[in-house]
């Protein structure tokens, strides 16, 4: 078994890990103390994400965080047992939603102790496979911070790197500088990151709302849908499987030119947990309400773009005729629309493990779940929004003299700026 060390940064990072490590726990029989409740040999696919040591199973994880909030409440909370203390690391104060502070001064304080931990995490690994880094786009900590140890990371390992960011919404945003932070970061870390899966809260709230009947989620409710979604694509290096991908084959199917590595998630099934027993779920079904808008996790109509490429992760009770048959209807619809250079374009996952029901959670206990993440130039009007409000603040240099009283050149906001202008073009390039 391969392994993967998860790395979770700032406030988004550390809270998204608190959902994520629920359910790994409970998908794996590992009691918030650590304790396994069967042998950890009769579930190898546990060593990928934990490791053993002392009678108890460890995640494979480093938290930071540049303040301490988010990380006391692990350290106080019900799941305080499970994660190596040594493995979580805070600061004294954050990086107040500025790039720059997360990025030099007050980051790179830290940045040297929060690498060495992620190296002691790796040498826990037999055969490392890959990171995964969580974290916000709009924090100074989730931006900044992040941005400056992934291109260490990037010298010391050859290993694949995913992310998965949320990117700041629409409406829903808690910080001003967001935009100036989502482009700053994007510009330092796409040549570090070979993918990133955003998700935008935005979208996140909508389904809670819309599909979950919750009408004022809070970030535990964002941040466990999240986590059913992570969990999904792990559940291929965890758990047994007819067709199972790994990272370095996400990678491969699903960035044709390495600039390109933003695909779109969409989940399915969405429903509350009172509905499940009346709902008969069919593989065709799950297929469909992927290609939904409505079921994105980031505020996109994918009729908008060409897809290059098309990942269908299915797990639990999936038949392998029913997936063909749901694939075929869909490559005959008219209106998914494949590049030129990628007429096929569906690279198919089957996993056995069903997804599993979170007590107390939103969404209902079903037999079978799909995660789609598709490579489609639908997402340009995402950047190109971004682009915009990032344009309107730095055409009156607003806030701009934050960034430079922590150490950063105006010259960056321009390199940046036109790095990201020029992203939306490769989407166009890409495609046409
Ligand atoms: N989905 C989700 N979004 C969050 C969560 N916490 C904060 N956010 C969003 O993240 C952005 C703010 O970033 P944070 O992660 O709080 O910032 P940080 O990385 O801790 O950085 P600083 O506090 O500025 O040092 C805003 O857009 C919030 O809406 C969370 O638990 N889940
Ligand atoms: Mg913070």
């Amino acid at each position: 078994m391969k392994e993967i060390v998860h790395v979770h940064i700032g406030q988004t990072g550390v809270q998204i890990a608190s959902a994520v490590w629920e359910l790994y726990c409970l998908e794996h029989g590992i009691m918030p103390n650590g304790q396994a409740v069967d042998r950890p040999d009769k579930d190898p696919g546990s060593s990928v994400i934990f490791y053993p040591t002392g009678g108890q199973m460890v995640p494979r994880a480093v938290l930071v965080d540049l303040e301490p909030t988010p990380i006391d409440e692990i350290r106080t909370g019900a799941y305080r047992r499970l994660f190596n203390s040594e493995f979580m690391l805070t600061g004294k104060e954050d990086a107040a939603s500025n790039f720059a502070r997360g990025y030099y001064t007050v980051g790179n304080e830290l940045s040297g102790l929060c690498l060495d931990r992620i190296r002691k995490v790796v040498e826990t690994c037999d055969s490392l496979q890959g990171f995964m880094m969580f974290r916000s786009f709009g924090g100074g900590t989730g931006s900044g911070f992040m941005a400056n140890i992934v291109e260490k990371m990037k010298k010391d390992y050859t290993k694949t790197i995913c992310e998965f960011s949320v990117y700041p919404s629409p409406r829903v945003s808690t910080v001003i500088v967001e935009p100036y932070n989502a482009v700053l970061t994007t510009h330092s870390t796409i040549p570090n990151v070979d993918v990133s899966f955003l998700f935008d809260n935005e979208a996140l709230y909508d389904i809670c709302a819309r599909l979950l009947d919750v009408p004022n989620p809070t970030y535990t409710n964002l941040n466990r849908l999240l986590a059913q979604v992570v969990s999904s694509i792990t559940a291929s290096l965890r758990f047994e499987g007819s067709l199972n991908v790994d990272l370095i084959e996400f990678q491969t199917n699903l960035v044709p030119y390495p600039r390109i590595h933003f695909p779109l998630i969409t989940y399915a099934p969405i429903m509350p947990a009172a509905k499940a027993s009346h709902e008969n779920l069919t593989t065709g079904h799950l297929v469909t309400s992927c290609f939904d808008p409505s079921n994105h996790m980031i505020k996109v109509d994918p009729r908008d773009g060409k897809y290059m490429a098309c990942c269908l992760l299915f797990r639990g009770d999936v038949s392998p005729n029913d997936v063909n048959e749901a694939v075929a209807r869909m490559k005959s619809t008219k209106s998914i629309k494949f590049v030129e250079y990628s007429p096929t374009g569906f690279k198919v996952g089957l996993n056995y493990m069903p997804p599993s029901y979170v007590p107390g959670g939103d969404l209902a206990r079903v037999n079978k779940a799909l995660v789609m993440l598709s490579n489609t130039s639908a997402i340009t009007p995402a950047w190109s929004r971004l682009n915009n409000k990032f344009a309107m603040m730095f055409k009156k240099r607003a806030f701009v003299h934050h960034y430079v009283g922590e150490g950063m050149e105006e010259s960056e906001f321009t390199e940046a700026q036109e790095d990201l202008k020029a992203l939306e073009h490769d989407y166009g390039d890409a495609v046409n």
